[in-house]
């Protein structure tokens, strides 16, 4: 027999968009399920993004999920972009009036989310089939298959926060969605290993033999990162050949400092800039890599996630505590002229710094002169700084909707 939940919210991933929302949902005393197809073991451990902007730092504080983040967190000011075989330093904070961006894994920010809701004991399903959304643009439910028993969850709103290859997105009627795609020829192929960073700031690398990208972790953990062909496979990549193929990439100074050991974690990742308008369907919101997908060259897909379920918490929150349905019909739009701001840096960094098989000598000629400009510029260099550091977005406070009159929560 059919198991019936009824909830307000249903959330469908449990990546940091639908943990997120699902914690901002708890803190407002909106009830909400979340529904995610993986193991809780499998979420956990995913390796993925690296740097937060200020604005997502602030979220998870709102969140009350940040006290690992400000113990193990790494403010950073600066990046060093190498070109040439010479390394230029972008002054993040001197160029953004004192702003920064914080280096703390996906990984990490997904534990501390799914630690805090086993904390609050807050409903989850793990590992569960056949997720399918029903009715979204009227009284929707959720169905879904776990251990052989069906469920089916009723709710006012369905969050889809299920990633790119997720169930939401594909269930929209395909005379009411648009979407945008741009496939690159090549992927990263990322490397985690214990060992210390080969600088205290990332380094990106642009060389003739490809992209390349300093990152870490920690003090102790480095993250590396190679532009590969599409065709190139993990098993492809022995640790020495990757580590040979880095210093290839890396001037003389970082060659030096450069300290390699075994990987305890490779893949390849292949890039993708992807846009779904609107992203709202009656009472189905897409939030996270579900509606947009960036490459990783500007650090932006888990910094849009977060600013979605800023958007979308806000939305809720206003819904719930003061009966307004602004924020919910604001909700796509308001979100589109982010992600499209975030779409052209990320392509624009990536057009910059890595090498395309069919570009021309002349082609080359023209990005190394528009590289050489923003290094040499300080207008350059700011357009840069503020769109790293991420661009600012506007919300109503929390506190302020608290204070109106309770109409829809009960
Ligand atoms: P996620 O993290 O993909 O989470 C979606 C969740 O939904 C689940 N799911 C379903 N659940 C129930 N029913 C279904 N039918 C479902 N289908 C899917 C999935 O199992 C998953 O748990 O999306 P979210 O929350 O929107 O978060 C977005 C970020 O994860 C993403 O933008 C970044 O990680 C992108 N990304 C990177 N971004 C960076 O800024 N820097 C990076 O270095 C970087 N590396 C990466 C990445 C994304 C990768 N992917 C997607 C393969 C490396 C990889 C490998
Ligand atoms: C990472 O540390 O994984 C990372 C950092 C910066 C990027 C992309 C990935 O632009």
């Amino acid at each position: 027999m059919m198991e019936i939940l009824n909830t307000k919210v249903a959330i469908i991933g449990s990546g940091p968009a639908g943990l997120l929302l699902g914690q901002l949902l708890y803190k407002a005393g909106i009830e909400h399920i979340l529904i995610e197809q993986r193991s809780a073991d499998y979420v956990s451990a995913r390796i993925r993004a690296g740097i937060l902007e200020q604005v997502s730092v602030d979220l998870l504080k709102q969140a009350g999920v940040d006290q690992q983040l400000n113990e193990l967190g790494l403010p950073h000011h600066g990046i060093e972009i190498l070109t040439n075989g010479e390394k230029h330093r972008i002054d993040l904070s001197a160029l953004t009036h004192g702003k920064q961006v914080t280096v703390y894994g996906q990984t990490e920010v997904t534990k501390d989310l799914m630690h805090a809701r086993d904390e609050a004991k807050l409903t989850s399903f793990y590992e569960v089939n056949d997720v399918k959304v029903h009715e979204f643009y009227d009284l929707p439910y959720v169905t879904f298959n776990k251990d052989g028993q069906e469920y089916r969850v009723n709710c006012d709103f369905i969050a889809g926060c299920d990633g790119y290859h997720g169930v939401c997105r594909a269930s929209v009627p395909a005379d009411k969605i648009k979407t945008f795609e741009k496939v690159y020829p090549f992927g990263w192929l990322g490397i985690l290993a214990d060992v210390p960073p080969v600088s205290d700031e990332l380094i990106y690398v642009q060389s003739e033999r490809g992209f390349a990208l300093c990152s870490m972790r920690s003090s102790t953990r480095s993250r590396y990162y190679l532009q590969v062909p599409l065709t190139d496979k993990v098993e492809d990549w022995s640790d020495e050949r990757f580590w040979d193929e880095l210093k290839n990439r890396l001037d003389k100074e970082s060659c030096e400092h450069l300290v390699t050991g075994p990987s305890i974690e490779k893949s390849i990742a292949p890039l993708r800039s992807f846009v779904t308008e609107p992203m709202r369907f009656g009472n189905l919101f897409l939030a996270g890599d579900a509606a947009h997908i960036v490459p990783p060259t500007g650090a932006k897909g888990l910094n849009l996630a977060a600013s979605d379920i800023a958007y979308l918490s806000s939305a809720l929150i206003e819904y719930y505590l003061n009966g307004s349905k602004q924020g919910i019909d604001e909700y796509s739009e308001k979100c589109l002229k982010r992600v499209w701001k975030a779409e052209r840096f990320s392509w624009w960094m990536t057009h910059l710094l890595h090498r395309f098989e069919t570009e021309s000598e002349f082609d080359i000629k023209i990005k190394q002169a528009e590289l050489a400009y923003i290094l040499g510029s300080e207008a350059g260099q700011t357009t840069l700084a503020e769109n790293y550091v991420g661009l600012p977005y506007e919300l109503k406070k929390f506190d302020e909707l608290k204070k109106v009159s309770i109409k829809y929560a009960t």
